[in-house]
C-alpha cells in the first residue's frame, strides 16, 4: 500500500436510526490507474447470515430522512453519467463483505474521477446486489450513507 497518498475526498458513513451502530469511513484517491476506494466499516447488520451489502455512490449529496421507510431516498438513484443498465452505472460498486458487522475493502475503479463523485452520497443497502438489470441490483432499503467531501489535508498511512 502506498503511504503519504493524498486523500483527495471522503464521507463519513453513519447508519439509519435502524442501524445506529453502523458507522465508518470511505474514502477516494486518486492513482495513476484509477480511484481507488478504501472502505472502512463497523457494525453492518450480522443477521440471516448475510455478510454481503450492496455498494454504490448515488446521485445527490443528501442523507435524508434518516428514519421511516425509506431512509435516505433523498440521495436519489445510483450515479448513471451515461445512462448505462445496473450494474453498469459508474457508481455502482458491487458488494461489500463483512464479517461479524466489519468491512475492510479496498477497490481500484476507473469509473470515476474523485471530481465525478464529489457532493454525492456512498450509500449501504441491507441486502446483497444482485447485479442484475432489474433495474437496479433489488438490494433492499438503505442502511448507511455518508456525503463525500474533498478532503486535501488528510493523509494515510
Ligand atoms: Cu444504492
Ligand atoms: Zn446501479
Amino acid at each position: 500500500m502506498d503511504t503519504n497518498r493524498q486523500v483527495n475526498a471522503a464521507a463519513i458513513i453513519r447508519g439509519s436510526s435502524a442501524h445506529p451502530n453502523l458507522r465508518g469511513i470511505v474514502e477516494f484517491i486518486p492513482q495513476r490507474n484509477g480511484t481507488m476506494v478504501r472502505i472502512q466499516l463497523m457494525g453492518l447488520p450480522d443477521n440471516d447470515k448475510n455478510n454481503y451489502f450492496g455498494l454504490h455512490i448515488h446521485t445527490a449529496g443528501r442523507c435524508q430522512p434518516n428514519s421511516g421507510r425509506n431512509p435516505f431516498s433523498e440521495a436519489g438513484s445510483h450515479y448513471n453519467p451515461e445512462n448505462d443498465l445496473h450494474p453498469q452505472h459508474a457508481g455502482d460498486l458491487g458488494n461489500l463483505f463483512s464479517n461479524n458487522g466489519l468491512c475492510r475493502m479496498s477497490i481500484l475503479t476507473q469509473r470515476f474521477s474523485v471530481e465525478d463523485i464529489l457532493n454525492r452520497t456512498v450509500i449501504i443497502h441491507t441486502m446483497p446486489d444482485n447485479l442484475s438489470h432489474d433495474p437496479s441490483g433489488n438490494s433492499g432499503v438503505r442502511i448507511g450513507c455518508g456525503i463525500i467531501f474533498r478532503n486535501r489535508a488528510q493523509s494515510y498511512e
